[in-house]
């Protein structure tokens, strides 16, 4: 099993082709380019999550995809993550997966995944966590959305910094994780908060300058 420590989720990266449409090649060109720039620039963890109306749909396209982002991801010693579906995860060959708390049952996800790769949950309330916790799981826990964000249609509402707090102040020690519109001016407040990274989406997948952009938010991870 590929080593997954709190470092790991120092600068975590999600992406799909829909979050990079905004460029001029193809679907993947668009995503394979703005990964390994991303990569070259100091993320620690990367995770490819096609999802919502504008992602590809064609599952043996989204598997050849997956196999050149795991190539990109090995070549910079970073792991890949595969949102959603654990047991593509296992098949394709990911470091890790990443699922919801209605994706399957998190005890089922758990037993596929142990001893092979490592498993993170998402959470929207401290109830979630606490649940996520008390299962023992989780290699990690994300918690979000903390702020208001434009790269999920349906997400949540935002939870503010202060569920880091909570998640912190109730005892639960696991590595976490903040996702949902965060930026390198806002990181700092969650590792603050107590988060040992960040996740994020169009904080790099929509920069003008995608290098400076990974540099501005992994700067903050080093301070
Ligand atoms: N889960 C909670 S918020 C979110 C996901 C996948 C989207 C994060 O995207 P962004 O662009 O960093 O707000």
């Amino acid at each position: 099993m590929t080593n997954f420590s709190r470092e790991t989720l120092k600068l975590y990266f999600v992406a799909g082709t829909q979050d990079c449409r905004h460029l001029p090649h193809t679907p993947e060109q668009n995503l394979l380019g703005v990964l390994e720039t991303a990569l070259q620039n100091g993320i620690t963890c990367y995770q490819l999550r096609e999802k919502g109306a504008h992602a590809l749909q064609d599952e043996a396209r989204i598997r050849r995809l997956a196999g050149e982002c795991r190539a990109l991801c090995r070549r910079y010693g970073v792991p890949f993550v595969l949102n959603n579906d654990v047991r593509s995860a296992l098949a394709w060959g990911a470091d890790g997966v990443h699922i919801g708390q209605q994706d399957m049952p998190l005890r089922e996800a758990a037993n596929l995944c142990r001893g092979k790769i490592f498993l993170g949950i998402s959470n929207n309330s401290l109830a979630n966590a606490q649940t996520s916790a008390a299962a023992a799981c989780a290699d990690y826990l994300a918690a979000g959305p903390i702020f208001p964000t434009q790269s999920k249609p349906d997400a949540k509402a935002p939870v503010g910094v202060d569920l880091v707090r909570q998640v912190r102040a109730a005892g639960i020690a696991a590595p976490l994780v903040a996702i949902g519109g965060i930026t390198a001016g806002t990181a700092p407040l969650l590792r603050a908060a107590g988060a040992d990274g960040i996740a994020v989406i169009s904080a790099i997948a929509a920069a003008a300058d995608v290098a400076q952009a990974v540099r501005a938010l992994a700067a903050d991870g080093a301070a």
